[in-house]
């Protein structure tokens, strides 16, 4: 009985030996220890032995034989079970580092990448940056800037008006001129101001016309401003902005809320002129509005369209294109 007993245990413990996974370690241990395993059989045959001697012999034999057994068995379970696990791990490893790459993140409009570029070139150039309402009244959109209600200036302007007060009395501003007043009534001069924002035209949409745009104000408001520095701001800020291979200049022209007037342009740097806005020495009327003496004080102003800039600067075909919402379109600016 004991050669059985150690033949058993030498089978169980080559099996264990030559398993390749945890399951075989299972079927080894079912084979061996379980209900009709091979040890578990001797031991239904102890009571059969004839002696108590043998009885004994063979009860220590086998006692040894199941912990050898059951030793190697825990031994090598524990082996497959960390390299299952292993496995495991790896084949449900997540890499985290997509998270971060996984969401798009958006940016900034490309006429609100031009407004801002303005806002950094001119406060380079030292100027100050104001905001002002975009539901006017009459009175500072037209009136305060030498345009009484007869004026045929007016007529330029295509004028949504709000259903507010007095009929007439209040706009939806059509430039961002009406801002000029409103800091020259906050603020005692030196001025040196531009004032970004959104103006509305009843127009109808085309290739270079919005009725809802942006536009760009300038304001220089100081002791002995002449004509010249208005000339040569607009030539810093166009080398600023633009480049040093483009160059600007001064068409004569008619606003008039400035006298004299002009037209602002730009010269690429393959000799073509584009049109960017207008701009003059503010009009007496306009200081004496906005509570500035104009025997004392004398000032430039100038305001232009961002639009067009941002379309210039990227040679889009078509203003409208960039509020068309079109993501392939917005997204390579
Ligand atoms: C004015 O609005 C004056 N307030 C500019 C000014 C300010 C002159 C200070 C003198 C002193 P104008 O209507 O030309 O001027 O418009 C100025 C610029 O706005 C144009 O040159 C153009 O770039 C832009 N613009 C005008 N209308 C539209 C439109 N419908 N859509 C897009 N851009 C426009």
């Amino acid at each position: 009985m004991i050669e059985q007993i150690r033949a058993a245990r030498d089978a169980a413990l080559a099996s264990l030996a030559s398993a390749a996974s945890s399951d075989d370690v299972r079927t080894v241990e079912l084979e061996v220890l379980g209900r009709k395993g091979t040890l578990t059989d001797l031991k239904a045959g102890l009571g059969r032995l004839p002696t108590v001697e043998a009885k004994k012999a063979a009860g220590q034999a086998l006692n040894d034989a199941t912990a050898e057994v059951s030793a190697a068995l825990a031994a090598r379970l524990g082996e497959f079970r960390r390299a299952e696990r292993e496995v495991q791990l790896h084949a449900e490893r997540l890499d985290l580092t997509e998270v971060l790459r996984a969401p798009r993140r958006g940016h900034a409009h490309v006429v609100t990448q031009a407004w801002q570029r303005l806002e950094d070139v001119f406060v380079g150039l030292g100027f100050q940056v104001a905001e002002g309402p975009e539901v006017e009244t009459d009175w500072y959109n037209f009136e305060a800037l030498n345009m009484p209600a007869a004026h045929p200036a007016r007529s330029m302007h295509d004028t949504f008006y709000v259903d507010h007060g007095p009929p007439g009395s209040t706009v939806l501003r059509t430039h961002t001129s009406p801002v000029q007043i409103r800091v020259m009534q906050t603020m005692p001069p030196p001025i040196y101001m531009v004032m970004p924002g959104r103006v509305f035209r009843n127009e109808t949409a085309d290739a270079t016309h919005l009725a809802v745009f942006h536009q760009i104000e300038g304001l220089v408001i100081d002791r002995g401003i002449t004509l010249a520095d208005l000339a040569g701001t607009i030539e810093a800020f166009t080398k600023a902005f633009f480049g040093p291979g483009f160059g600007s200049r001064l068409r004569p022209s008619y606003f008039p809320f400035t006298e004299p007037s002009a037209e602002f342009d730009i010269q690429t740097p393959s000799g073509s002129w584009m049109e960017l806005g207008g701009c003059g020495m503010v009009h007496p009327n306009v200081l004496r509005a906005g509570g500035i003496d104009p025997e004392e004080y004398s000032g430039f102003a100038f305001g232009f369209g961002i639009d067009r800039m941002a379309k210039e600067r990227h040679a889009i075909n078509d203003v409208r294109e960039m509020y068309a919402n079109d993501i392939r379109f917005v997204e390579q600016f």
